[in-house]
């Protein structure tokens, strides 16, 4: 292996211009026309102009994305594995040809840089997930961010940066790869050891990466990533404040703490391989891949997307090529009877292993029980325990959805009351009518109108849950994919209960209270859920309540026990 040196394929980008020319390009660019970057295209032009995603040294163009998407190298014949590219709406796409200069805004407004506009084209979708991901399932977080939140047309082209995107939290951490290099190059490191994380450090991962740096005589960096990760994790705010008490903790001067603010693709093997090329451009010679490295979970029918291994020998394949050596993960597990921790496959029968599970120490941080010393550092677990207070202490979203006249808006109430009876808790009733009346008064019943209506509900009970309230919803919620996009955007912040109110289409017909479904078979009402609209049935509500055969009152004490079964009630 050579030094750390060279990063890969070429030389270390740095796609920014120097500052008058960006004043001049920036004032220019004004006048071009202008894209407002999502979330994942921040993250992911902040690491092409930094030159962490060197060589590129722009968003790809569509010969590079096939050859990518095929071969896992860009048509240069440098190993690349993920497709980083520009997803723009057809009517922006529309109002821009080859040979165009954009120019690429952060949420703010900001210009971040210009891009000469190469191809446009529309990417086969099912090509690329099938290609990269090697699955065409949607419960892998990539499928489902490409195929229903990112932009059907795809934009390449060269960038010029002209402001870095702006972080106002830990600077003292964030890095570029030119700055990285020269730190471990003032501080004499020749070796360094790569740690990539998502999760908060515990003793074990201490134990771990020290025991990788010691094994290959290098210094270590934590480099956790800070910009997208698995819906669901602990936020990176937490996480941080994790890893600086952790810091501490090792020897002086053998490791250091910087963040990436990679948008992750839970991408596996392909995934491993691109943090390996990531680490080699911020200097890095070695990389500690374990079991199942940037793995995005179970499948639809609960089988792992990715053999456990897969990540490990895929960049053995190719560690030489790129100049940076892997060194697998040691599992370490505590071991009481040596009160220590040692790599499980130095244990044997006489030793009595201890272990906590990630669910487990979620269950414990939920029902706020003891987290051991030997599991964690106390001042990690305070650090957790203050974003993770125990369930009754969190808000919850109780999210109904079911056919108009199916009793979801009179259990809804009947909830609220309990509740209001039990005491100590803020809530807010979210009903269809009462939104529809005072949120989404504009609104019809066309699946665009629909949707627009459920994500407003979800954004409003998602404040609520994050400030510790209780959001009772209760809109029909025809569709699946929104159902799953307001838990996926409520329960990183509290508890999300979906109930499902199954009352059967003929008995809601027939009680037809509002007169709707005379109206709708008459074809007075158009769109009407159940009769000339669609209505997917849950596959994973926690609850189902069918008002045919329990009252209102039964159905509201069934969801009191159920939120108090699961903490949310004390
Ligand atoms: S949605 O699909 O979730 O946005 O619907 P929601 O906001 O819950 O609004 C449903 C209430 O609007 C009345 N209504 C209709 N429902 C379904 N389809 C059509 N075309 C329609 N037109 C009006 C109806 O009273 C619903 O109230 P509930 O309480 O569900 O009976």
């Amino acid at each position: 292996m050579g030094a750390y040196k060279e990063p890969h394929g070429g030389e270390l980008k740095n796609l920014y211009l120097p500052a008058e020319e960006a004043e001049a390009e920036k004032r220019a660019a004004r006048e071009f026309a202008s894209w407002d970057l999502t979330e994942r295209q921040l993250c992911d032009i902040e690491l092409l102009l930094n030159g962490a995603f060197s060589p590129l040294d722009g968003f790809l163009d569509k010969a590079d994305y096939d050859s990518v998407v095929e071969k896992m190298r860009l048509s240069s014949g440098v190993l690349w594995p993920i497709p980083i590219t520009l997803d723009v709406s057809e009517e922006f796409a529309k109002s821009i040809q080859s040979g165009d200069r954009i120019a690429l805004r952060d949420l703010e407004g900001v210009i971040i840089a210009t891009l000469d506009v190469g191809d446009v084209w529309t990417p086969d979708k099912d090509a690329e997930t099938q290609g990269v991901y090697g699955t065409t399932d949607e419960t892998h977080p990539a499928i489902h961010y490409l195929r229903n939140i990112a932009n059907p047309v795809y934009v390449g082209g060269r960038l010029r940066g002209v402001e870095a995107p702006i972080h106002y939290d830990f600077k003292h951490l964030r890095n570029s790869p030119a700055e990285l290099r020269e730190r471990f190059r003032k501080l004499g490191w020749r070796k360094v050891v790569a740690f990539q994380t998502r999760n908060p450090m515990h003793r074990a991962h201490q134990e771990l990466t020290l025991r990788a740096a010691f094994d290959v005589e290098a210094n270590l960096l934590i480099h956790p990533v800070v910009g997208m990760t698995k819906p669901g994790d602990v936020d990176h705010f937490t996480r941080v404040r994790c890893y600086e008490h952790l810091l501490g903790r090792y020897p002086e001067q053998t490791t250091m703490l910087s963040l990436l603010p990679l948008a992750m693709r839970m991408g596996g093997p392909r995934e491993t391989l691109w943090h390996a090329i990531i680490r080699k451009n911020y200097g890095c010679t070695h990389l500690i891949v374990g079991r199942d490295h940037a793995g995005p979970g179970k499948d639809s029918r609960g089988d792992d997307f990715y053999g456990p291994y897969d990540a490990q020998e895929l960049l053995k394949e190719h560690e030489e090529e790129l100049d940076i050596s892997m060194v697998p993960f040691r599992m370490m597990v505590y071991a009481e009877n040596r009160a220590q921790y040692v790599p499980v496959d130095e244990t044997g029968d006489a030793d009595h292993i201890l272990n906590i599970s990630g669910t487990e120490l979620r269950r414990r941080l939920a029902e706020g029980l003891d987290i051991p010393d030997w599991f964690s550092f106390p001042d990690v677990v305070a650090e957790l325990r203050r974003t993770h207070p125990p369930r009754h202490k969190q808000g919850f979203t109780v999210f109904f959805t079911g056919l108009s006249g199916s009793g979801k808006s009179t259990i809804a109430n009947a909830l609220m009351v309990k509740l209001m009876e039990a005491g100590g808790r803020a809530i807010s009733l979210l009903d269809g009518d009462i939104v529809r009346k005072n949120l989404s008064s504009e609104l019809g019943f066309s699946r665009e109108h629909r949707d627009l209506n459920i994500r407003r509900i979800g954004y409003v009970a998602s404040e609520i849950t994050k400030n510790g309230g209780i959001a009772i919803c209760a809109p029909i919620a025809p569709y699946a994919l929104t159902r799953r996009i307001v838990r996926d955007m409520i329960s990183p912040l509290g508890g999300f209960i979906e109930i499902h109110v199954s009352t059967p289409l003929e008995i809601c017909e027939d009680r037809d209270r509002k007169g709707l479904y005379a109206k709708a078979r008459a074809g007075i009402i158009k769109e009407f859920t159940g009769i000339s609209d669609p209505y997917e049935v849950p596959e994973n509500a926690e609850m189902v309540i069918d008002t045919a055969s329990i009252s209102p009152d039964l159905a509201a004490h069934r969801i009191m026990l159920k939120l108090e079964a699961m903490g949310f009630l004390r």
